[in-house]
């Protein structure tokens, strides 16, 4: 079966056929395979691109401690187009929900610091990945501890930040968290409120969150469904689509809400701007749908987009 990628795809192997540090190559590869189409004919394709992936990731830990040095573990690379952090008090359900809502197999006990290391999954929606991150649990004075430097670096880098508490306790919890980020100067960040274990009780008192509050109960996967589509929105970003003769990829290009055709010819290929015509762009809605524009054209979620020079 032909394997159907698209330009972002052989940008993407193109950097990684050319990396020569192992750094490089892994973020390259990462690239490569976030690119890397979805269908099943694919498949195997994607397999061994991240089985190639783990073999970069383990020799470059055994590099790390031949060298004496200590690989960060916090030092996590953001992929896709948002990483989503879970920060909570120990035993809340960070690792459930990340277990409930991502590929991520991580540890879920009711030992508290059960998660020690940042833990990271894929959120899929709407054929994006974004990158969720479990960070080891948060309590009040945590911050004024000083050890704390890394695990709010995470989530100051994040695009989001998901606040997962007790629902029995959830009031406390809350407002002990945003001390601690408010100490670390990231109570302005988007901020999401997961409160979990809502099959433990019959009401729950957050009337008074500034923040949108999600009743959970991530061990059984409910409540969670429109935490993905939430992210989404808060990026305030536009999906467009590229079509290549028949085919549209799925995976969209994720755009900047004001972009133009010329912005999305530069993310395919930025030589392609240099032998452009003309691009059709397919709207829903449009009576103008699938007409000739050109490279000021301003393009709008959803759009599909196809490109001829
Ligand atoms: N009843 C109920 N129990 C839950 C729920 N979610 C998680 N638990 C339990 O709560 C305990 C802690 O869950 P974890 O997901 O490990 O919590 P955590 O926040 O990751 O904990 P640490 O990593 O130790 O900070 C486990 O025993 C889970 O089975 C839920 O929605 N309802
Ligand atoms: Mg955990």
């Amino acid at each position: 079966m032909p394997i159907n990628a698209d330009a972002a795809y052989f940008v993407a192997k193109d950097r990684y056929e050319r990396a020569k540090m192992p750094a490089e190559k892994i973020a390259a590869l990462e690239e490569l395979i976030s690119a890397a189409p979805t269908h099943k004919g694919a498949e195997k394709m994607r397999g061994q691109l991240k089985k190639k992936l783990a073999e970069l990731k383990a020799a470059q830990i055994v590099a790390a401690k031949k060298r004496g040095g200590k690989a960060s573990l916090y030092a996590i690379r953001k992929t896709g187009p948002a990483q989503v952090v879970l920060v909570g008090y120990p035993s809340a359900g960070k690792s459930s929900v990340l277990a409930a809502l991502t590929n991520a197999r991580p540890e879920v006990s009711p030992t508290p610091y059960t998660t020690k290391v940042p833990q990271i999954g894929a959120l899929k929606f709407s054929e994006m990945d974004f990158q969720m991150v479990e960070l080891p649990a948060i309590v009040p004075g945590t911050y004024d501890s000083g050890k704390a430097g890394e695990l709010f670096g995470c989530a100051r880098n994040a695009e989001c930040i998901v606040l997962v508490v007790d629902a029995r306790k959830a009031p406390e919890q809350f407002s002990g968290l945003m001390d601690e980020l408010r100490k670390a100067g990231l109570a302005g960040k988007t901020i999401f409120v997961v409160a979990n274990k809502c099959d433990l009780i019959s009401s729950l008192h957050m009337e008074s969150c500034p923040f949108p509050v999600l009743k959970a109960s991530a061990s059984k996967a409910r409540g969670l469904e429109g935490l993905a589509e939430m992210v989404w929105a808060s990026l305030g970003k536009i999906r467009v689509y590229t079509r290549k003769g028949e085919n549209t990829d799925r995976r969209p290009m994720v755009m900047e809400p004001d972009s133009t055709v010329r912005d999305a010819v530069r993310m395919i290929h930025k030589d392609f701007l240099e032998t452009f015509r003309f691009a059709r762009v397919w709207r829903r809605n449009s009576p103008h749908s699938g007409s000739r524009v050109g490279l000021d054209f301003s393009l709008r979620d959803g759009d599909v987009i196809a490109v001829f020079g």
